[in-house]
């Protein structure tokens, strides 16, 4: 396989005015025909270059050059190309490629999920379908026309709008459709299927009438208002905040059962994941509600950030992902509550994130090459790269930063652009020089931030020492300071924010700022502090650091129940949790016994006691640090033993808090039948599932009937998972098997209801957790050419389930190694996603990383590695 650089990045030697499309579609094969208006991409007389299209597993049928049929010997095929001499400036190449969709198991370009036919382009699926000019950087205008037997296909969609449709002999029929605005192939969309339509629209800002259409398999016709809902909140989000409008007539959405990722945003028509679309209360969580408004939003914001305005080549992905994930977060922070998103975030962030920017496949938001560009939608990419545009909004403050989208959107609207121009657009509406800050794209790796201060009562002042450093990452060993927005404030005896007076300033701060660290090491200090501070740092999480200052237990516990700002609050509870945690791990592995520092209990005393604070800020401090963001934190994890605390720390906590629980438990009250989405509805419901998870660890036969009575009264499908969760990781195994065999057989005709059932057996942490994997990977709903049940069950297993899959036996790294294996040859995108726990062997003890090595130097022996395994795999162990 081939390394790609940014570095040799060239313009495109010819482009593509206009692209006309036929689709012949067929139980057994495809015939694509395309029509493609070029013209050579230079100026002057000068000799034309070849033309080298890509092409991917695909039986070329035909090649005509301006209405001439090309012999054999005019052009070249190989594996991944063909090539041939252009004779005029401007030409017309026609070609028709035949292909198989219904073998298509990499679902990437045309294939079947199901009975329907449909396309994932991006990155590079496009060329799976026909030869083409397959980057981003070629746009063109798409006209396409998809024929197939009307019975079984009777919805025929592209993007843009139709414009005729027809009936051919024998029972098929076709469609036309245009775009008129030019895309680049990634865009490219088709759906024929038997689906059921659900109808809205909406009003444009300036008076326009869009249509908007919800294609889903006509028994998931009840499922599709959230998404519906959560749309026109998304248009109507999109006009205000960034001031932009839809632009085509028809909005649709088409959900299918297979597809690698959770949604796709295709000019006109997007394609997602069923389980991004599908939220009904009977079968759907509150989460799954939740990533349903998400990914909608997400989609949709891609029509401007992406679609009129895309990347230049793909090493510019955060362009646009990273910035439509700052707009989705934001747009979710507007619509329930901003503190809680945020917490939500900064903790997915931090568990997982940081341990992609530790690992052997850390890369800077912009990275440097790539092998396999599927291997580089990272977090790294969508949530680092959101968290470099959310710096920026700080920095600049929300109309500034309007000012530069504005330039940014009015400047590139139909361009192919990259980050330096997203940058440029920014600071030439402000007026401001972000040179230095464009070293957040360059540079891999997680900052850190380390603070220190010293109080001088007899100067009233008070320093913060910053000093900031970068680990190195591969290729990358020397690391240059970055700008890090810092928002802060200090706080006195009774936790008020205090007057902010920096040393050279005439004008006060306010009670909060932002300070920018730009050096290495950099003092700051504050004027006319009457009083001895306590500093509230990296307020909401201001830069994706890792903040080091010497908080004592009790500053985290006067933090957690005193600072005004909501964020760091919550931040101040966790901090206490993982230096209780980290101690009671040290106590443990030197065999002595374990004692619980009272002061973590009463800070969740106070809490649960608080009906004045959030029911989901309350429910978010009592959730204890992740074992995962506590394996990212040890410099050699000890699985075991951040298990067993772990769990011994939440025995604890329930056992000394019992009673306060109960009652705030029962405050909340049930939903009885009544169900709704909105933000105070679902915290209630959390709040009282997390007690309810805490109560069962009681082990009493109160918490037990109480834990079985909502598993079978839930009018909802969140109280109802949430009690089958307690069941399924408690030791009453006939309550337990009882409640598994019904939910089975209740919801057997529902498999995102059954992905929900397999995720939470593969996850519980019990023993023989790889035995009840394997017994799952057996049963009749199964199938591992789906990769939403890939994910529930494998997935869920090595991602979530870490006692087990670190087994010392190595067993859950063989059984996990056995179904890379086995996707590679199915579909090896979904096969490198599954292989990231095993890449991450450096954290753990010795015995652990000679068998992960040993799992991965074995997959990597394996012929036929796909360039997506390999890649992951040999930088893993290099
Ligand atoms: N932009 C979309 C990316 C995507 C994708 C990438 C590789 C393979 C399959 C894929 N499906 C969707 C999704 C998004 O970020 O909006
Ligand atoms: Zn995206």
């Amino acid at each position: 396989p081939t390394t790609i650089h940014l570095t040799d990045y060239k313009q495109p030697d010819y482009l593509i005015d206009e692209t006309h499309l036929t689709f012949e579609l067929f139980e057994d094969h495809a015939l694509v025909h395309s029509r493609l208006a070029m013209r050579v991409n230079a100026d002057g007389e000068g000799a034309l270059p070849p033309l080298v299209l890509h092409g991917q597993e695909l039986m070329l049928q035909s090649v005509k050059l301006d209405d001439q049929s090309l012999a054999a010997d005019a052009y070249q095929v190989d594996e991944n190309s063909l090539t041939l001499q252009p004779v005029a400036r401007e030409f017309e190449l026609a070609i028709t490629t035949r292909i198989e969709p219904q073998n298509n198991t990499a679902l990437e370009g045309l294939y079947k999920s199901g009975g329907m036919f449909c396309t994932q382009c991006e990155a590079e699926g496009f060329r799976k379908i026909t030869y083409y000019l397959d980057r981003p950087d070629v746009m063109s205008r798409f006209t396409t026309t998809v024929m197939a037997k009307r019975d079984a296909y009777p919805v025929l969609l592209s993007n843009g709008n139709l414009i005729t449709s027809g009936e051919h002999e024998g029972g098929r029929h076709w469609a036309t459709w245009e775009d008129p605005f030019p895309k680049p192939a990634y865009l490219f969309a088709l759906v024929a299927g038997d689906l059921y339509r659900i109808d809205d629209s909406f009003t444009t800002m300036s008076g326009r009438e869009v249509e908007l259409r919800i294609y889903v398999e006509p028994e998931n016709r009840e499922q599709c208002g959230h998404a519906m809902d959560s749309l026109k909140r998304s248009m109507r989000w999109d006009e205000d905040v960034y001031g932009r409008e839809y632009d085509l007539d028809i909005f649709m959405i088409v959900a299918v059962n297979d597809f690698n990722m959770g949604a796709m945003e295709n000019k006109g028509l997007n394609i997602f994941n069923s389980s991004c679309v599908l939220a009904h209360p009977d079968t759907a969580t509150d989460a799954a509600f939740q990533r349903v408004e998400a990914v909608v939003a997400h989609e949709y914001f891609h029509n401007w950030s992406g679609n009129r305005v895309t990347c230049r080549d793909w090493f510019q992905l955060s362009l646009k992902e990273g910035f439509t994930v700052f707009r989705d977060a934001e747009f979710n922070a507007d619509m329930n509550s901003r503190t809680v998103k945020r917490i939500e975030d900064v903790t997915f962030l931090r568990a997982n994130q940081f341990a992609e920017d530790a690992g052997p496949m850390a890369h800077p938001v912009r990275p440097d090459s790539f092998i396999e560009i599927s291997n580089f939608y990272t977090l790294t990419i969508y949530e680092k790269g959101a968290e470099v545009v959310r710096m920026l909004h700080t920095l600049l403050g929300a109309e500034r930063f309007r000012k530069g989208t504005d330039l940014y959107f009015d400047r590139h609207d139909g361009q192919a652009v990259t980050c330096d121009d997203f940058i440029a657009a920014l600071e030439d509406a402000n007026g401001v020089d972000f040179t230095q800050f464009k070293r957040w794209y360059s540079q891999a790796g997680t900052p850190v931030l380390q603070i220190d201060s010293r109080y001088d009562a007899a100067t009233s002042t008070f320093q913060l020492l910053c000093r900031q450093s970068c680990p190195a990452t591969p290729g990358q060993p020397e690391k240059q300071p970055f700008v890090i927005p810092m928002r802060m404030a200090l706080l006195d005896g009774e936790g008020r924010e205090m007057p902010l007076q920096l040393a050279g300033e005439d004008q006060g701060r306010g009670t909060e700022t932002v300070l920018a660290v730009t050096e290495a090491e950099q003092l700051f200090v504050f004027e006319n502090v009457t009083e001895e501070p306590l500093p509230s740092l990296l307020r909401e999480f201001s830069a994706p650091v890792k903040l080091v200052y010497p908080y004592s237990r009790d500053d985290r516990v006067f933090l957690a129940m005193h600072d005004p700002d909501g964020f760091n609050r919550w931040e101040a509870a966790q901090s206490l949790a993982v230096d209780v945690l980290q101690g009671l791990i040290q106590i443990h592995q030197a065999g002595r016994p374990l004692l619980l520092d009272q002061r973590l209990l009463e800070v969740h005393r106070a809490v649960l006691e608080d009906t004045a604070l959030d029911a989901a800020m309350v429910a978010e401090i009592l959730r204890l640090p992740s074992e995962a963001y506590l394996i990212e934190l040890a410099e050699v994890a000890d699985v075991d033993a951040i298990h067993h605390v772990r769990e011994w720390v939440r025995r604890e906590l329930a056992t000394g808090l019992t009673e306060v629980m109960w009652t705030r438990f029962r405050q909340l009250g049930d939903d009885g039948s009544s169900y709704s989405a909105d933000a105070e509805s679902m915290a209630r419901r959390s709040l009282r599932n997390t007690l309810l998870g805490y109560l069962m660890l009681t082990e009493s036969s109160e918490s037990l009937s109480a834990c079985v009575q909502q598993f079978v009264e839930a009018g909802n499908m969140t109280d109802r998972q949430a009690a089958l969760v307690a069941l399924v990781n408690s030791p009453h195994e006939q309550q337990k098997q009882a409640a598994l065999d019904e939910f089975a057989q209740r919801w057997s005709d529902y498999p995102l209801v059954m992905d929900q059932w397999f995720g939470i057996q593969a996850s519980s942490p019990l023993p023989g957790g790889l035995e009840r994997v394997q017994a799952l990977m057996s049963h009749a709903a199964f199938n591992i050419r789906n990769p939403n049940k890939v994910r529930a069950v494998i997935g869920a297993f090595a991602n979530q389930n870490l006692a087990n899959f670190h087994r010392a036996d190595g067993e859950g790294y063989r059984f996990v190694a056995d179904q890379i294996i086995e996707l590679n040859r199915l579909n090896p995108q979904i096969a490198s996603r599954m292989l990231t726990p095993l890449t991450r062997w450096r954290k753990f003890d010795a015995s652990r990383q000679a068998l992960m090595k040993a799992e991965l130097t074995r997959i990597l022996a394996c012929e036929d590695l796909s360039a997506d395994v390999y890649e992951v795999v040999s930088k893993s162990l290099a």
